[in-house]
């Protein structure tokens, strides 16, 4: 019997080395940024395809961009399979960790699993989902959608910054934007999914836990809302007949923050700001605020978005300015399948102590798949619970403990199927 012990502080010592490899794969100089389809893309799919088909996995990409590793046990049946990764795109100037450790933590499994080479009932797949954050066109969960079936057709028309569609976007990246339906699981055929995930906050480092097991990802609700006025010269137009948008958005955005700091369990971020023409003696024609806003209960949430677009219209109206709003990105609060949450804390119990159960307030892509399929996610401690920052970290003692943990966890699943 391997030393699962031993096997996985060394498959946790090639996990870390593989993200700092990662890393350096970026659309910007100095900065870690790889977005949907970019160039970056394709060199960090160039090494995790190595990874993959050194790990003995047939190897391909969706159409959606997804890159997906196959890996068939003895005796396993190829039509069904457990699924384990995550996402491969960043925020911009991110850390090394979000996303891109559990599809490395997957590759790890798989080399595992093939060193004890036990028979399995089903196949083991890793995915690196092409696009989570919604960083280059605005839009979040690309790949998980497409896997999930509920990425509507009219998206593939949406541009980036530089009036590239996702739809050319996928064509240049070497996939076929007309055959999205393929990449739809076939229902059934997952028998669960499963997310390792760097948690991306303080509490299982403040509880002094290396893991943690999630019970429910927070619903969210992502916006713009645009301010309009005239604008001029800002040195010969009198204040009194100004309508300058900028000190509304301004006024706004304390206000989201009120709002947030007065709800309990409500998050409420304001992370874009955009001037038009943005330069210093121009009055401010047009401002666009972007509004992130999650909370567990969708009640609580949509309330305060409702609040939060009331007030918006409010003071668009008092200061004689046009107001637009553009909805993004919203999802309800999805709960993890609880039969899955239950193995999984068994196995964390078994190899590190109580499982401390969380519910995550960061988006995954386990929150689409999870309409489709039995999912649930496996927490890392964040040193600092800093996350979408360079200092974002993992301690490699606790991915080899991650890994211990997925491994008992398949061959738990394994048994009882
Ligand atoms: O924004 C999020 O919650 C995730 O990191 N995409
Ligand atoms: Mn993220
Ligand atoms: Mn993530």
């Amino acid at each position: 019997m391997v030393n699962e012990r031993s096997l996985s502080q060394r498959l946790a010592a090639d996990v870390m080395q593989r993200c700092d490899v990662l890393g350096r794969c970026s659309d910007e100089p100095g900065r870690l940024t790889r977005t949907f389809c970019s160039v970056a893309m394709r060199d960090a799919h160039r090494l995790v395809t190595g990874w993959m088909e050194a790990a003995g996995m047939s190897v391909r990409i969706d159409a959606a961009g997804n890159l997906i590793g196959n890996y068939l046990p003895p005796e396993s049946n190829p039509q069904r399979r457990v699924l384990i990764g995550s996402h491969l795109d960043t925020v911009a100037d991110a850390g090394r960790y979000d996303g891109i450790l559990g599809v490395v933590m997957g590759i790890a499994v798989v080399e595992a699993l093939r060193e004890s080479n036990q028979s399995l009932p089903w196949a083991i797949e890793v995915i690196g989902f092409s696009e989570e954050e919604g960083v280059r066109f605005r839009t979040p969960f690309i790949g998980s959608r497409a896997l999930a079936g509920t990425l509507d057709a009219g998206m593939l028309t949406l541009c980036d910054d530089t009036g590239v569609s996702i739809s050319q976007a996928l064509d240049h990246f070497g996939c076929d934007p007309h055959a999205m339906d393929a990449c739809s699981a076939t229902p059934g055929s997952i028998v669960a999914y499963l997310e390792p995930h760097i948690e991306q906050g303080p509490l299982l480092e403040s509880l002094d836990e290396p893991l943690g097991v999630v019970t429910a990802i927070a619903g969210q609700t992502r916006l713009t809302v645009e301010w309009a006025g005239e604008g001029g010269h800002a040195g010969t137009a009198p204040m009194n007949l100004r309508n300058d948008p900028l000190p509304i958005a301004g006024r706004w955005a304390v206000a989201v923050e009120e709002a947030a700091r007065s709800t309990p369990g409500l998050v409420a971020t304001v992370g874009r700001l955009s001037v038009d023409p943005n330069v210093p003696n121009c009055i401010p024609r047009c401002v666009t605020a972007s509004l992130d806003v999650r909370h567990q209960e969708d009640a609580v949430r949509i309330a305060a978005v409702d609040k939060l677009l009331t007030l918006a219209d409010e003071l668009a109206r008092g200061a004689n300015l046009a107001m637009r709003i553009e909805r993004q990105h919203e999802h309800s609060a999805v709960a993890m399948d609880p039969r899955l949450v239950e193995g999984l804390a068994k196995s964390v119990a078994s190899c590190t102590g109580d499982p401390q159960r969380m519910v995550s307030g960061a988006g995954h892509d386990a929150g689409v798949v999870a309409t489709v399929a039995p999912t649930a996610m496996l927490f890392l401690r964040s040193p600092g619970g800093v996350s979408h920052h360079p200092a974002e970290a993992v301690q490699e003692s606790d991915v080899a403990l991650g890994l211990q943990v997925l491994v008992h966890f398949i061959h738990a699943l394994a048994s009882e199927a």
